[in-house]
């Protein structure tokens, strides 16, 4: 962090950590203990002792260790940061945070899964949260975002049914993080308005690969409300510096017994590294005058503006540097909630935004066990805060004095209300006209265009994962008709589509389309147009055996280190390998405590032994294999080209003899005299591609 604005939060955290090392052990009365391991009992051999203070306070804490995990979110992992504007946003917004490039306002994120429970695992198809707080001298302002631009409902009030639906069955709880069972697609096929969403959710954008790699909408419409109290309409997103991209579903599924944890410790050994994950944050502005141009209305929060239509803006940058002490302590007592808004920033009558404003502050409550969850140290603000609200559970503060209320006189009137000019947080004034009515606009009625805008926009191999997401979440389900009556919301989407997922489901193709597709694209949505530019970060295996060329892995780990991949040294055994050219190479881990889906991609240097040895070793072909498969850069030098030729990596042209190098599908071979430094370019231009997916990679058995 570089100024004093950014440190404020940790600041006011350091006095609060509690460090082992600074004394001896006590009670949670300060009492200090000399035995926490044998109850005070009567006798040796005798009952346990009421009297035992330290006994019963250690058990009872213990007994009360748990609290109620998210309803939605429940499985999230978060960093502290700082955000800093690029330039004044003062023409459109007077958020004092947005004023300055000179500013650095303390964040703290948590990105999260939604369906699953706390220890589910990281990688299943899901929607990703993305919420920050921006400690703010004014005050917490919350963005509570998702990685999807969109919503599965219009309303808040179906959010139960939506939740009931999504999570496991009520009879057994089964399944768990999933949303390919009958409930889920029983409601959503019963309901179009839920169609844009779940094509994001079939899509690769619902398994990232990493959350340091996905974008953050703020999904509703807002507002942002100058000095002038001139409101301009405000849709937010959130672009990672390193671009956004996904894994494939086997990938994600294999990854989900490999290492569950995966996505938190992406995220927990980057920030260790240095290697800080970092957002820009980018506005797309619609004048109040314009409210009425789309052909979909503002306030549906099951709709894009397309960034076509509506350029974006980047307006700052939010780099993620520290990783919390304590995870219950920061990550699972973190409070977001909508309505944490500060002067400047204010809402829509979008009716999910209308709901959550209630829906966050409430669960609080419950899942922190009262009114006072803002006084917990992650969520405290860093500015003032003071009122007559008292007591309750947990309460920290101390309040002097003799009044509690307002208007008061004994204490003078404190506190004292504060003005506009003095920061008061003031509603933007919109003139509101209407009877009372449980009715859905019109205007929210079209459900279908933009998911056929998002279907079109797809590059092919989109389309194809797509497709095979239908089929493996609608197979999954037992109810025919729900799939029938799936394929027919679908088929209002787009034809081929619907026949597409029919044919894989068992279910009667529609004769013709329901409607004419509108032939629009809108090229950001797709993740073939993400940057590929850079390997920072990627991780990727150099599998080596007794007798590998040390120089040659000594020159590829150099390389991919200065372009700030994470290159790792994996042998058949922990400890070190013998080189061929005498002396030894350090092994980073041993093959069979990872896994090839656990890596970026997969590298084979030579060493006629080395690549002998791992030519018959199953455990490296798979390495090789599996990551063809799934796309990813393969490298071989010399002898290495041998095991994957033994593999028939089907068309693919490997280097023969004298060639240089060749790079085929993303698949880099080099004969022996190539230098290594050409091939660790190559290999480092295929790794930034992120994905090869023109491989025949199906006949491929990994
Ligand atoms: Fe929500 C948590 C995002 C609709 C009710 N939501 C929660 C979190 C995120 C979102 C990122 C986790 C926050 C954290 O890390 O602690 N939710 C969204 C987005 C939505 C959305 C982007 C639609 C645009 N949510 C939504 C609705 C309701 C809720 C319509 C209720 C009517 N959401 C909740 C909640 C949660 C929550 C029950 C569970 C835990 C929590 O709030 O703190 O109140």
């Amino acid at each position: 962090m570089s100024t004093d604005e950014a440190r404020a939060k940790q600041e006011q955290l350091d006095p609060l950590r509690d460090r082992p090392e600074d004394g001896p052990l006590t009670t949670n009365f300060g009492s200090r203990v000399d035995d926490t391991d044998n109850s005070l009992s009567a006798g040796e051999r005798g009952p346990t002792l009421m009297e035992d203070f330290h006994f019963r306070e250690k058990v009872t804490h213990f007994d009360h260790e748990r609290i109620p995990e998210r309803v939605v979110h429940a499985r999230g992992a978060g960093a502290y940061g700082y955000f800093r504007p690029y330039a004044s946003l003062a023409e459109y917004t007077k958020a004092d945070f947005l004023q300055s490039e000179d500013r650095e306002t303390p964040v703290f994120v948590r990105f999260s899964t939604v369906a699953g429970s706390r220890g589910s695992a990281d990688t299943v198809r899901d929607v990703r949260g993305f919420a920050t707080k921006f400690y703010t001298r004014e005050g917490n302002y919350d963005l509570v975002g998702n990685n999807f631009p969109v919503f599965f409902i219009q309303d808040a009030i179906k959010f139960p049914d939506f939740v009931h639906a999504v999570k496991p069955e009520p009879d057994n709880e089964i399944p768990q993080a999933q949303s390919a069972h009958d409930t889920f697609w029983d409601f959503v096929s019963l309901q179009p308005e839920s169609m844009h969403m779940v094509m994001w959710l079939m899509s690769d954008r619902s398994i990232p690969r990493s959350y340091r790699m996905m974008q953050g909408f703020g999904v509703h419409t807002f507002r942002f409300v100058n000095a002038e109290g001139r409101g301009t309409f405000v849709k937010f997103h959130w672009r990672p510096v390193l671009g956004t991209h996904s894994l494939v579903w086997e990938e994600a599924q294999t990854i989900a017994g490999k290492d569950p944890d995966y996505n938190r410790r992406d995220l927990w050994d980057a920030i260790e590294r240095g290697d800080y994950p970092e957002f820009e944050l980018a506005v797309q502005l619609v004048p109040e005058d314009d409210e009425f141009r789309f052909d979909f209305d503002l306030l549906d929060p099951t709709k894009i503006i397309p960034e076509e239509t509506v350029p974006l803006r980047p307006i700052g940058k939010m780099v993620l540097d520290r990783n919390p002490d304590n995870f219950f302590a920061e990550t699972e007592q973190v409070a977001f909630h909508t309505a944490h808004v500060v002067p400047g920033i204010d809402f829509t009558n979008d009716p999910l935004l209308q709901g959550r404003n209630f829906s966050y502050l409430d669960t609080q409550l419950i899942r922190l066990g009262g009114p006072n969850f803002e006084q917990l140290p992650v969520n405290r603000p860093v500015a003032q805060v003071r009122n007559n609200q008292r007591d309750g559970y947990g309460q920290h503060r101390i309040h002097p004095g003799k009044s509690s209320y307002a208007p008061n006189s004994v204490s003078g009137g404190c506190p004292v209300l504060a003005s506009p000019d003095a920061g008061a947080y003031v509603h933007h004034q919109e003139r509101v006209d209407g009877v009372k009515i449980r009715k859905r606009s019109e205007s929210f009625s079209e459900h279908y265009s933009q998911a056929t805008l998002f279907w079109n926009s797809m590059a092919d191999w989109e389309k194809e994962h797509i497709v095979a997401a239908y089929r493996f979440e609608l197979g999954k389900t037992t109810h025919r008709e729900i799939r029938e009556r799936t394929v027919e919301q679908l088929n209002h989407i787009d034809h081929t589509l619907a026949t597409a997922v029919a044919e894989g489901i068992g279910v009667r193709p529609p004769a013709e389309p329901a409607g004419r597709n509108h032939g629009r694209t809108s090229p950001a949505l797709s993740l073939a147009n993400s940057p590929t530019d850079s390997i920072a970060t990627r991780r990727i295996a150099i599998l080596v055996a007794d007798g590998v060329a040390k120089e040659q892995v000594s020159a590829l780990r150099g390389a991919l280190s200065e372009a700030g991949a994470v290159p790792e040294v994996l042998a058949p055994h922990d400890g070190e390998v013998r080189a061929a050219e005498g002396g030894t190479v350090g092994v980073d881990r041993a093959m069979n405590t990872m896994a090839s889906v656990l890596y970026d991609a997969v590298c084979v240097p030579g060493g006629a032994d080395s690549a002998g040895t791992l030519g018959e070793d199953g455990l490296a072909r798979h390495y090789v294999a599996e990551a063809f498969k799934h796309g990813k850069g393969v490298a071989a030098l010399g002898e290495g080209v041998g095991l994957l030729r033994g593999l028939g990596l089907p068309g693919i042209r490997l280097s023969g003899e004298g060639d240089g190098v060749v790079d085929d599908h993303g698949v880099v071979s080099s004969a022996d005299g190539a230098a290594v430094t050409d091939v660790a370019a190559a290999f480092a231009d295929v790794i930034a591609c992120h994905r090869h997916w023109d491989r025949d990679s199906d006949r491929i058995v990994a």
